[in-house]
Parts: structure tokens; C-alpha cells; sequence
């Protein structure tokens, strides 16, 4: 029996990319796992999403949510920063490193996601339209603009400020995405973080878990 406090999370009952841990509920198991709290997962489908019982929990119809006792939350962003502020292991003490860190949470979602997402759906949905190929290189120079300024920013560092915190959880969730269009290994200190981010045993954990859904085996 759970303990009734415990987070349950949505995931997508089969997820499109077979369990390569590209959609979004990895990095909320990832952040769930280094702070080391269970939790429980419910796996929705395409159309359950769209239904009035998921649609109460996310008013768009996505996945994931986070539901903890009364409270439920959607957006990565705000529940990672939940976890991340409700548990010791994610953001610094010092009340200035914690605003940094922060602040790399949203250059993540706010600066660094949008060209990775939008390319993402110029290479899926938009491949079969006849001017696909002549917009491509455009997206993917969308693309390579902030991570040429995270990669100077980043240099040899391990981690983007200090210790790893809930900011590089972020950004290598969102860099790891671009792994298959070949971008990331133009920039070989930012495809070493995004390894850094892969290694760490709680991101293993996760990974692990939602490859288990995808695949069928148990964990
Ligand atoms: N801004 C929201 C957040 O950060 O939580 C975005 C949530 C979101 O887009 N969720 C996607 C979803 O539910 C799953 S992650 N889509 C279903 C729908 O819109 O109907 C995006 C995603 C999906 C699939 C892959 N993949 O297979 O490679 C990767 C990423």
C-alpha cells in the first residue's frame, strides 16, 4: 500500500519513442529520484488524455501531472520546482545560488527547449510538406544560436553553476533531445554534460523505469 502522501505522476501508456526517455515524465521521475521520494506512476493514453478526468488534472491534455494528496500540478517547470523546494538535494541553501539556479531551470524551458521542440516537430510533422527541406537548416540554426552560448558559458565546468542542482536537471533533459539530429556532438563539453546528467545513478533509476513501461519488462 502506498503512503497516502505519496506523488503519483501521468505517463504516456506507450510512449512514441519506445522508451528512449525523450518525453517529459522522465525528468520529473529524474528530480523525484534524486531527492529520493517514491512515487507512483499512472499511464494515460492518447485519447484518455484528451478525456474530462485527465483534462481536470491538465487543462491541455498533456502529460505529465503530479497529484499529492489534494494538490495537483502540470508543467514540468513548476513541478520540478515543487520537488525541488519541497526536498534537500536539488537547489542550493545559499538564497542567491538558488535564484541562479532557478534561473537556469527557465533558460532551459524558456530559451533552450523552444528551437529543440520546434525542430523536433519540423523533422515529424512537418516532413512529408514540399518546403520541409528548405526550412530545416533555419530551425536547426534556431537550434545551435543559444547552445553555442551555453557551450561558452559552460566551458570546462561540470555542472552549469557549482553543484548539479534542479537547473542542470533541466537543461540536460531538454539537450537530450537533441541527441538523434546529430547538434548536440557539434558541441563536445555540452554532449559531455548531457553524459554527466546520463550517468548520475538517480537519472539511470529513471530512465530505467520508464524504458520498463515502454518495453514491458519490470524494473
Ligand atoms: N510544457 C509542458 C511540460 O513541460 O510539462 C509540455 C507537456 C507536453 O508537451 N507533454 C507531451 C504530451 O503530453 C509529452 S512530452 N503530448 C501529448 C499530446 O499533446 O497530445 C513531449 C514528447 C512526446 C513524445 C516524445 N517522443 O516520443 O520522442 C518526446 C517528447
Amino acid at each position: 500500500m502506498p503512503h497516502p502522501m505519496t506523488a503519483t505522476i501521468t505517463a504516456f501508456e506507450r510512449s512514441p519513442d519506445g522508451g528512449k526517455g525523450l518525453a517529459r515524465d522522465t525528468r520529473v521521475r529524474w528530480a523525484l529520484e534524486e531527492v529520493g521520494q517514491p512515487y507512483e506512476v499512472r499511464l494515460v493514453s492518447f485519447r484518455a488524455m484528451k478525456e474530462p478526468a485527465h483534462l481536470a488534472l491538465h487543462p491541455f491534455g498533456k502529460i505529465p501531472t503530479y497529484e499529492e494528496g489534494d494538490l495537483v500540478l502540470f508543467e514540468t517547470g513548476a513541478i520540478i520546482l515543487f520537488i525541488a523546494e519541497r526536498h534537500a538535494g536539488l537547489l542550493p541553501n545559499d538564497a542567491n545560488a538558488r535564484a541562479r539556479a532557478i534561473t537556469w531551470m527557465f533558460a532551459a524551458l524558456n530559451t533552450v527547449e523552444p528551437p529543440i521542440f520546434e525542430l523536433a516537430n519540423a523533422r515529424i510533422a512537418e516532413s512529408d510538406k514540399s518546403w520541409s527541406s528548405e526550412r530545416l537548416p533555419l530551425v536547426k540554426d534556431r537550434v545551435r544560436s543559444p547552445l553555442q552560448q551555453l557551450s561558452a558559458h559552460l566551458g570546462d565546468a561540470d555542472w552549469i553553476d557549482g553543484a548539479f542542482s534542479a537547473g542542470d536537471l533541466m537543461m540536460v533533459s531538454v539537450l537530450l533531445r537533441l541527441r538523434a539530429s546529430g547538434i548536440l556532438d557539434e558541441f563536445p563539453n555540452l554532449a559531455a554534460y548531457v553524459a554527466r546528467g546520463e550517468a548520475r545513478p538517480a537519472y539511470k533509476r529513471a530512465f530505467a523505469a520508464q524504458l520498463a513501461i515502454n518495453t514491458g519488462k519490470a524494473v
